[in-house]
């Protein structure tokens, strides 16, 4: 009898959620794994297909159309951002960095696809028809605006293009700070459960407006969690149009045929910006005139000797 209870011990027991094995050594989960949950990519930093990558073909047409939308979200955003800073519209986010992000997963959608957008998805629309006629009427709340003018500037919404008005199911987007939200938990945990057929795509670009992710959660980003919530999860080049359209495309394909949630972590990056030299400080004061004023001169003056006294506040790569 003794020697029978022993080995149940030993071998574990059977919970009715399934079978654990116990262990006599006291261990604590590490509260991270020593590597990082790797990124998917088909093209490199060059945007060069990655040799031996197994990429589906995309007819030239999508190839076209994927191109062009994302140029066209890049001069729909200079126009509505430079509006803002005119003080013509009140309020406007830009999907800089994201156009990959916001196009290569509309193309990877069927249109029928219910989407429900945070606010730097525009692209979604724009892909599935949304003229630039119709984002001016809701950025500048007219009459023709869906929303009759009520909601702030960017809150698109499209009943005809099965696109929720923003505020955040086939396909679900969000960024990084909108994981912070007690309710991103409870939709995970709830679509889990429920076996909901559900894209949880989540745009990680580091930070939540001014807040760092290192200020929002010590994880391995987000994609860890889903796995957390036993929610297949990956984690994929945001940069990458290409990945992005063909890991949409297979998680549509697992939540419809296997009835259940997909949780997909984009990465954004700006590298090639952010690495590019930055323009000497003096720039900051020179252009507009041909001799700068003297309260220009003596502006310049206080700046240096701010920065000289607090080196630390200021970036070090700006050439002084
Ligand atoms: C419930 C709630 N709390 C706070 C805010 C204010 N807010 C607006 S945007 C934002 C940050 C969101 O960051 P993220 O989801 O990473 O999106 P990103 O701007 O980086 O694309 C916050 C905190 C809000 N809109 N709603
Ligand atoms: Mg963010």
């Amino acid at each position: 009898m003794k020697h029978n209870y022993y080995k149940l011990v030993v071998s574990g027991l059977g919970f009715s959620w399934g079978k654990v094995a116990y262990i006599s050594e006291m261990r604590f989960i590490s509260e991270s794994n020593d590597k990082r949950i790797p990124c998917y990519r088909l093209l490199d930093d060059n945007g060069e297909l990655i040799e031996d990558s197994d990429i589906d073909q995309i007819s030239k047409e999508v190839a076209v159309k994927m191109y062009s939308e994302m140029v066209t979200l890049q001069m729909m955003d200079t126009i509505f951002y430079e509006a803002q800073r005119q003080g013509r519209i009140s309020f406007y986010v830009t999907s800089v960095g994201e156009e990959a992000t916001n196009i290569a997963s509309a193309a990877a959608l069927a249109a029928d696809d219910v989407v429900l957008p945070q606010y730097r998805e525009p692209g979604v629309l724009l892909w599935r028809g949304f003229t630039l006629e119709e984002f001016a009427n809701q950025c500048f709340g007219n009459k023709a605006d869906y929303g009759k003018g009520r909601q702030m500037p960017i809150h698109y919404g499209s009943k005809k293009l099965n696109y929720f008005t923003v505020s955040s199911p086939i396909a679900h987007i969000f960024g990084d700070g909108g994981t912070s939200e007690g309710d991103f938990h409870a939709a995970l945990n709830f679509a889990a459960v429920m076996e909901a057929p559900v894209i949880f795509i989540c745009r990680n670009n580091g930070w939540a407006i001014s807040t760092h992710i290192t200020e929002q959660f010590r994880s391995d980003g987000i994609v860890v969690k889903g796995q957390a919530y036993g929610i297949q999860s990956i984690r994929v080049d945001g940069n990458d149009a290409l990945a992005v359209y063909r890991t949409i495309r297979a998680a549509r394909e697992i939540a419809i045929s296997e009835q259940r949630p997909i949780l997909v972590e984009l990465l954004q990056a700006i590298q090639v910006a952010e690495k590019t030299e930055k323009p000497p400080l003096g720039n900051l004061f020179s252009d507009v005139y041909d001799l700068p004023p003297s309260n220009l001169r003596e502006q310049e003056k206080q700046l240096r000797e701010t920065i000289n006294r607090h080196p630390q506040d200021y970036p070090s790569d700006v050439p002084m």
